[in-house]
């Protein structure tokens, strides 16, 4: 008997909170099967980019290289005063996330973000800060364009590898040295 009142009591109950949640009149939604989430694959995201890679401080090699995809690439490498060595990627293009992004002298448009930054500036106010500047170009037909005053010996060698297709490597005002 008293079980029964229970029973009563708990149906009525539940009924009260369903036509509460759903309104008087309305019933539930009715669910057919059950939901599932899933993953959707999107397209790969490889973009073209160079990747800068500088231990920093000095006595060490810079690398530019292209990596993910190729592309043709525009670069300009310049001097700015203050004896800092500028690399400046044209058309908008940003480094590779990849890149060195702090290293002493090394510093980015976008602070320690290389994969926001079109330009970025080295000291090279020392004699071989840069042992060798090394410029790995990849395929298609990339441009270069070139000069440095390196009053302090700042960039000790340089080489340039354009690699597939026809570059293009233009030079500015330009002091060589070699022994
Ligand atoms: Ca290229
Ligand atoms: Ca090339």
């Amino acid at each position: 008997m008293v079980v029964s009142w229970w029973r009563r009591l708990l149906r009525r109950k539940y009924q009260c909170s369903e036509s509460s949640r759903y309104g008087r009149g309305r019933k539930a939604p009715v669910h057919k099967g059950k939901y599932r989430p899933f993953l959707e694959r999107l397209e790969d995201r490889l973009v073209p980019a160079i990747q800068l890679t500088y231990t920093g401080g000095t006595g060490n090699p810079l690398t530019l290289s292209e990596v993910a995809v190729a592309a043709a690439d525009d670069i300009t490498i310049s001097e700015l005063a203050g004896n800092l060595l500028r690399i400046q990627l044209n058309n908008g293009a940003t480094f590779a996330a990849s890149s060195t992004a702090a290293a002493a002298g090394l510093t980015y448009q976008v602070a320690g973000n290389p994969a926001l930054s079109t330009f970025a500036t080295i000291d090279i106010s020392t004699a071989n800060a840069i042992t060798t500047l090394t410029a790995n170009l990849g395929d298609n037909a990339d441009t270069l364009t070139f000069g440095l005053t390196n009053a302090n010996g700042g960039v000790g060698n340089v080489t340039i590898n354009g690699e597939a297709d026809n570059d293009t490597v233009n030079l500015n005002t330009l002091t060589i040295t070699g022994t």
